[in-house]
């Protein structure tokens, strides 16, 4: 049999091969296996057990199949850079990630500053989950990272605080985007701390198994899987917790078609198009968009009483 050469590896077969191992392997070989792939993780920790939903190779909660690794890094959203998807991967390519470091404050008994390598210890662990983006196109994507709650716990929050506020770096010599004067930067995104501390909710550091690209938001970046992909504000510098409900960059650049909630809702149009339906990336027949984008059984609760119209 012929051996294919390293060069000709897709992305798609090494995580296949290495799911194949994780899924295969027990608890404390997968998290041994993950260090060794370059995303550290102490030897000690528990992996979160795998629902048997997510075992299935290759496809998410509900079956979908993941999106190419070459789809999810060429076809981005990232307006520091630019505001066409297919350009940002190139622009982006320098982009200097090392080092890093997050600042964490406001409304905390601990306000401190996290480097890389402080973040990379948190256990990492995979979640595929769909990103539905407000332009109604949606991907599948197999994230590594944290849940958000666990850097959240090493800065303790007050009781006073509500929300958590999110930055992206402000560098316009390496972000050309952040020249544009349309915009205010730096980019800036909103959560209500139970949506922040909900287990969905993390802090992605990889995907397919590798360390981000810079085009997908590298070094580390939030996803919400519940709302449009927007939330997932890229690159971030500064996590503060607040009192009063942040203003984001959405919210500031087109008051009138974003609001602060953002979940993904087939029954709520944006003023220029419906939600109803999206196109998944790769796919030619359009899907039903669903409440809370498949994740309402985990998330619904958060909502109950409000006007999801009103608070869209
Ligand atoms: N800093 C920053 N974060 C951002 C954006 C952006 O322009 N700047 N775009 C958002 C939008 S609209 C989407 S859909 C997702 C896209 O993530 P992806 O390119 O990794 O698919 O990133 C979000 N995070
Ligand atoms: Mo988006």
């Amino acid at each position: 049999m012929e051996k294919i050469p390293v060069s000709e590896i897709t992305p798609e077969q090494l995580y296949l091969s290495r799911r194949q191992f994780i899924v295969g392997a027990s608890a404390l070989a997968a998290s041994a296996f993950l260090s060794a792939c370059g995303v550290a993780t102490p030897a000690a920790s528990p992996q979160r057990a795998q629902p048997t939903s997510e075992a299935k190779q290759g496809s998410d909660d509900l079956g979908d199949k993941l999106t190419p690794y070459e789809t999810i890094t060429h076809y981005n959203n990232f307006y520091e850079f630019s505001l066409g998807k297919e350009e940002v991967a190139s622009l982006a390519q320098n982009f200097k990630t090392n080092p890093w470091t997050i600042q964490v404050g406001g409304l905390v008994n601990k306000p401190r500053a996290f480097g890389m390598d402080d973040l990379l210890k948190f256990t990492q662990e995979e979640r595929i989950y769909r990103l539905r983006c407000v332009e109604a196109w949606s991907m599948v994507i197999p994230w590594m990272g944290f849940p958000l709650s666990k850097l959240l716990a090493q800065v303790e929050p007050q009781s006073n605080a509500k929300y958590v506020r999110f930055q992206t770096l402000l560098d316009p010599k390496q972000m050309p985007g952040q020249n544009d004067a349309y915009f205010k930067w730096p980019y800036v995104e909103g959560l209500r701390l139970d949506e922040a501390m909900h287990d969905l909710t993390i802090l992605a550091t990889g995907l397919y198994g590798k360390p981000l690209p810079p085009q997908d938001g590298a070094p580390i970046r939030l996803v919400v899987p519940w709302k449009y992909g927007f939330k997932g504000v890229k690159s971030i510098v500064k996590i503060d917790l607040v009192e009063e409900m942040p203003k984001s960059f959405w919210m500031i650049s087109a008051p009138n078609e974003y609001g602060f909630y953002a979940n993904v809702n087939p029954d709520v149009s944006h003023p220029r198009w419906s939600q109803a339906s999206e196109r998944r990336i790769g796919e030619f027949a359009r899907r039903k968009t669903l409440m809370f984008n498949g994740y309402g059984d985990q998330v619904a609760q958060l909502y109950t009483g409000m006007d999801l119209r009103k608070n869209f």
